[in-house]
C-alpha cells in the first residue's frame, strides 16, 4: 500500500533535521483541514455554498462563500493544534499572533475562486516559516498546495525535493503517489493571460511570447494559479503573471502564492523570478504585497529573462 502522509513525515525525520514533531503535527492539521475543504468543494452545489458571500476582502476582491468557509476551516484547525505562532491569510488584513515563537503559517485558503462556480480546479496554498512570516522565501521551512481537481492532491516540499500525495476516497488518507517530482528541463506549454497583452509593462515580454509561438508552444491558461502551476510542475513549460498597467507589481501575492510556489518549483529543479530577481530572494515588507511571477522550466525562464533584459 502507498505510504500515508503522516507515516511519510515520520519516515523523513532522520533525513530532514528541522522536521520535528511540532511541524509534523502542524502539517497534519493543514492536511486535515484541506480534506474537509475538499469535501465541501465536492458538494458545494448541494450545500448552497456557491456564489458570492457579498463581501470584499482586503485585496479588494469579491469573497466567495467557499473562500470564507475554507478560511474558517483552516483557522480553526491551526488555532486548535496550537503549533502556529502567527497565522496570515489572504482573507484577513492583519497577521493573527497566537504566540511569540514557533512556526508561522501563511495561506491562500482557496485560490482560483473565480473558477469555483464553474467546477474548474481550485486549491489551497500554504507557506511555513519559523518565528516570523516576513522572511525571504528561501528561508521557508515547508511549502505546499492542495489542488481540488479530478483528484485531490497535496504537493509538498520540506526543503529536500518535492513529493505529491493523492487523497484516497476510500481510506480518507493522503497517500504518497509521486515520491519525487522533477520538473522537465524544457516544456512545450506557456501559460499567461494574453488578454492583458497590451497592458504588460515590459515590451520584451510581448516579444518572448511571440518567440514561443514561433517555437510552436501551446497555450494553456486555467486562471487558477494552483492548476496552472501544478501542470507546469508536472509537464514543464512556463507560467507568467507579469506586472501590467493595472497591476503594477503583478497580481499574485508574495507570501502565500508566489513564494510557496517558487519554493516548490525550485525544489523540483525549475526556476522562479520576478523578472528582476529570484522570487525566493524577495524580503517581504507588507503581508499582502504582490510580485510579478515568472516560473517553470529553467530553459524557458532563462529565455524569458533574456528577452526582458533586451527590452
Ligand atoms: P486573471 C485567482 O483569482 C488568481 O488569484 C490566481 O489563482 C490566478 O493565477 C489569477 O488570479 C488569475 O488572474 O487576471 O488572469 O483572471
Amino acid at each position: 500500500m502507498a505510504v500515508p502522509f503522516t507515516a511519510y513525515l515520520f519516515n523523513k525525520k532522520e533525513e530532514i533535521p528541522h522536521l520535528d514533531d511540532d511541524l509534523i503535527l502542524l502539517l497534519n492539521e493543514i492536511a486535515a483541514a484541506t480534506k474537509e475543504i475538499a469535501g465541501k468543494v465536492r458538494k458545494a452545489g448541494l450545500l448552497g455554498i456557491l456564489g458570492s458571500a457579498g463581501k470584499v476582502n482586503v485585496q479588494g476582491e469579491e469573497v466567495q462563500k467557499l473562500d470564507e468557509l475554507a478560511n474558517e476551516i483552516l483557522l480553526e484547525n491551526l488555532k486548535n493544534c496550537g503549533k502556529a505562532c502567527q497565522i496570515t491569510s489572504e482573507e484577513i488584513e492583519d497577521c493573527l499572533v497566537v504566540s511569540e515563537s514557533g512556526y508561522t503559517v501563511a495561506f491562500d485558503p482557496l485560490d482560483g475562486s473565480s473558477n469555483i462556480d464553474v467546477n474548474i480546479s481550485i486549491g489551497t496554498i500554504f507557506s511555513i516559516h519559523r518565528d516570523s512570516v516576513l522572511k525571504a522565501g528561501k528561508e521557508q521551512i515547508a511549502a505546499g498546495y492542495v489542488i481540488y481537481g479530478p483528484s485531490t492532491m497535496l504537493v509538498l516540499s520540506l526543503g529536500k525535493g518535492v513529493s505529491a500525495f493523492t487523497l484516497d476516497p476510500e481510506s480518507g488518507n493522503f497517500l504518497l503517489s509521486h515520491p519525487e517530482v522533477k520538473l522537465p528541463k524544457k516544456g512545450k506549454i506557456y501559460s499567461i493571460n494574453e488578454a492583458n497583452r497590451e497592458k504588460w509593462t515590459e515590451e520584451g515580454l510581448r516579444r518572448f511570447i511571440d518567440f514561443l509561438k514561433e517555437e510552436k508552444y501551446t497555450l494553456r491558461y486555467v486562471g487558477s494559479m494552483v492548476a496552472d502551476v501544478h501542470r507546469t510542475l508536472f509537464k514543464g513549460g512556463i507560467f507568467i503573471y507579469p506586472a501590467d498597467k493595472k497591476n503594477t507589481s503583478g497580481k499574485l501575492r508574495l507570501l502565500y502564492e508566489a513564494s510557496p510556489m517558487a519554493f516548490l518549483i525550485e525544489q523540483a529543479g525549475g526556476m522562479a523570478s520576478t523578472g528582476e530577481k529570484p522570487i525566493l530572494e524577495v524580503v517581504p515588507e507588507k503581508l499582502h504585497q504582490r510580485v510579478p511571477v515568472i516560473l517553470g522550466s529553467k530553459w524557458e525562464v532563462e529565455k524569458c529573462l533574456e528577452f526582458l533584459s533586451n527590452n
